[in-house]
């Protein structure tokens, strides 16, 4: 077993009738293909922690329908303008006094102007001098942008593809599935790595997700960070109410990447805090090896700290980064803001 650091997989051109049949394997037989490739490239007990905050919340132009911070659904979120850099920098703090090796800041633009570029380069050079690796997720980019990211600092650019080149305008229209590539190009061109995935859960077929993944496996070279969402439904939002994806079907999303991306980290995404512990140990299984850590994702809460750390003793994971702040164990019930644990501890 080897143990490497994020580097892209080199492209292979998977073809959809390859990764369709990796999809149709039994599953047992789609787990131990997708943990062998995994042994073979990563540690098999380590996983990266990334601690995300929205910087820029809500009020934003774009329609995609699953998105709460769509200024066209009423999801009842709060909009605030950019964050000053202060607060941005006692959340890394916080960050990574829980363990989190990368910061990952969010914000609800279309995409950025000027400005915005020059308020987002001081913030990542101020988080990287933590001793934090950087990432941001600011909508579409020019390459103007990114290399002016790049020089700030910036380690990783997230800019998901979400679904498949097929059922991308079933979710978003006001921008386009080129739109989108051309953003990764331009973060590629920059020298910052590309952090891409996509969200299931949506009403998309299986068709759907051999689409999303043969691309994202496809790009010359493959994002190093590869986040798989599950739907977070929002009241208020187009997909409030779409039937959830059977769980063995989200874990084989995560086996196919990792196979289609050995040296990629694959991201347990968003999603979690409806997943059960069993759930979640599966997808380690299947070759996850990052997860967003922390009480929120950008608008909506995540799986807990207390609750984490207690899952990765349990399953015997490490975690990127030496946890400075230990925890107790697991509370075994809610926190404060209602996110529940359910390990039964205690
Ligand atoms: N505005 C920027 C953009 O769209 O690129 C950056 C922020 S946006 C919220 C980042 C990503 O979060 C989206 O591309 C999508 O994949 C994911 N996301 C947003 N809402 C979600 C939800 N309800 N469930 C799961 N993932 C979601
Ligand atoms: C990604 O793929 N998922 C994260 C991050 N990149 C920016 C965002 C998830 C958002 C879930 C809904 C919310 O909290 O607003
Ligand atoms: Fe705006 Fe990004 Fe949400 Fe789309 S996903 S509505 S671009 S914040």
């Amino acid at each position: 077993m080897s143990q490497q650091s994020a580097t892209s997989t080199p492209t292979q051109n998977w073809t959809r009738d390859e990764v369709e049949e990796l999809f149709n394997l039994p599953l047992m037989d789609l787990l131990f293909r997708a943990q062998s490739v995994h042994r073979e490239n990563h540690d098999p007990n380590k996983v990266q922690l990334s601690s995300l905050l929205s910087i820029k919340t809500g009020a934003c132009p774009e329609d995609c329908a699953y998105c709460p911070q769509s200024a066209r659904y009423k999801t009842g979120l709060k909009t605030e303008r950019l964050m000053p850099l202060d607060k941005i920098v006692e959340a890394a703090k916080t960050a990574k006094a829980n363990g989190a090796g990368r910061f990952c800041m969010g914000a609800a633009w279309r995409s950025p102007k000027d400005g915005d570029i020059e308020a987002v380069a001081e913030a990542v050079a101020a988080v990287k001098e933590l001793g934090l690796e950087t990432c941001a997720t600011l909508g579409m980019l020019n390459e103007d942008h990114a290399e002016k990211l790049n020089e700030a600092g910036l380690d990783y650019y997230n800019h998901n593809l979400d679904t498949s080149p097929e059922y991308y305008s079933e979710v978003i229209t006001t921008r386009t599935y080129d739109d989108r590539l051309e953003t990764l190009q331009n973060v590629r061109k920059s020298g910052m790595k590309v952090c891409c995935g996509g969200i299931v859960g949506m009403g998309e077929t299986e068709q759907d997700r051999v689409g999303l993944l043969t691309t994202l496996a496809n790009l010359e070279p493959a994002p190093e960070s590869v986040p798989i969402n599950n739907l977070v439904k929002i009241p208020g939002t187009p997909l409030a109410d779409i039937e959830n994806i059977d769980s063995f079907d989200f874990i084989r999303t995560i086996a196919v990447a990792r196979i289609l991306m050995p040296k990629s980290y694959v991201r347990l995404s968003a999603g979690r805090e409806e997943m059960n512990d069993e759930m979640q140990a599966m997808c380690f299984m299947a070759g996850a090896n990052s997860l967003f850590y922390g009480e929120q994702l950008l608008t909506t809460g995540n799986a807990t700290v207390n609750h984490d750390q207690h899952l990765f003793q349990r399953l015997g994971i490490n975690a990127d980064q030496q946890i400075q702040k230990q925890p107790s164990t697991c509370s075994g019930g809610k926190d404060e803001q209602g996110h529940g644990c359910g390990c039964g501890s205690n």
